[in-house]
């Protein structure tokens, strides 16, 4: 634990185990179809990248969540009430929460990251732009079980999930997920979570597929990863970003496409690729409302409010942990 005499936070690190990536992409890479689990983009180059993509004209997602956010900051406050403990896992940039912060006006923020230097300028920023805020860091891979000792035993827990990242585990997985997080608010406590919605196909391609080439950056920096981080010896040039809406799954999928036959050699493993072959790195489900509402049921939550933009691209949600 640190604490920095200028701002008013602290940081805990729970970081993963560095064997983690290591581990995963050398069983990932020997599995059909490969795959990488997405939560290895976000390195601190990939973390810089995403905060990239959420800028595209393209990438909506953020631009439209935001709007919610702003427009219903008041309206959300009146169903979390003041003085709760707010948490966010994930938290990347905490651009989002400012959003909410004057409205609320929680009594201590726990942003959570897997990335632990962006976690702790992101935090601090945040400490010294709210001075009344009590911002308690806490760098974690949120898809294990983390210690939340520092979570107030009187306060309102709300979770703030923003960003629709829920979208990226399998539906099953999904609701294991928000189970986690009902685990954490605790009963009587609540999620604020952002939903993407499904659209027509036109949208989410080009969502994914940004003129300026960051999310294809984004796709290959985990190439870069292992090059730098597990001494690989990969070409960068010869794999290809595939980003396409499968219908039949509602998932926005994301490859890394090998372009030429060739053989892969990380840390004495050795991967043959036929042209064509591809990495799966991730999956973006869609949903509707209905659809999530029914997914966060089975988790166990009560639905109180939904908040959409106007065109309906992106959805809010207010749940009650039971
Ligand atoms: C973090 N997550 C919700 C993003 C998404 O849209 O699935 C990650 C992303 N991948 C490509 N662009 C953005």
């Amino acid at each position: 634990m640190t604490d920095t005499a200028e701002v008013a936070y602290r940081l805990q690190d729970e970081r993963p185990e560095p064997d983690d990536f290591y581990r995963e992409v050398i069983a990932g890479l020997d599995r059909r179809p490969r795959q990488i689990p997405p939560k290895f983009f976000y390195d601190e180059a990939g973390s810089r990248l995403f905060e990239r993509i959420c800028k595209q004209p393209e990438y909506y997602p953020t631009r439209v969540e935001t709007g919610i956010l702003d427009q219903y900051a008041n309206e959300i406050a009146g169903l979390t009430g003041k003085d709760s403990c707010l948490i966010e896992p994930g938290s990347g940039s905490c651009m989002k929460v400012r959003l909410l912060l004057d409205a609320l006006r929680p009594s201590r923020y726990i942003p959570m990251d897997i990335s632990c230097s962006h976690l702790h300028e992101a935090a601090g920023r945040v400490a010294e732009d709210f001075p009344w805020l009590d911002v308690h860091a806490v760098c974690a891979d949120i898809t294990r079980s983390v210690d939340l000792d520092c979570i107030p035993a009187q306060a309102r827990r709300i979770v703030f999930y923003p960003g629709s990242s829920i979208g990226n585990y399998e539906p099953r997985k999904a609701v294991e997920f928000l189970c986690r997080l009902a685990d954490i608010s605790g009963p009587g406590g609540g999620l604020l979570i952002g939903v993407d919605l499904e659209k027509e196909t036109r949208i989410l391609d080009e969502a994914y597929n940004d003129a300026n080439g960051i999310t294809a950056e984004f796709n290959l920096n985990l190439l870069h990863r292992i090059n730098r981080e597990l001494d690989g010896d990969i070409d960068i040039d010869t794999f290809r970003h595939h980003a396409f809406y499968n219908e039949t799954e509602g998932r926005v999928e994301m490859h890394l496409v090998s372009e030429c036959s060739q053989t892969l050699r990380i840390d004495g493993h050795r991967y043959e690729f036929a042209a064509g072959e591809s990495i799966h790195t991730e999956n973006s489900y869609k949903y509707t409302a209905a659809g999530f509402t029914a997914l966060a049921e089975c988790a166990g939550f009560t639905a109180e409010a939904l908040w959409t933009d106007d065109d309906e691209l992106f959805s809010l949600h207010f749940l009650r942990a039971a």
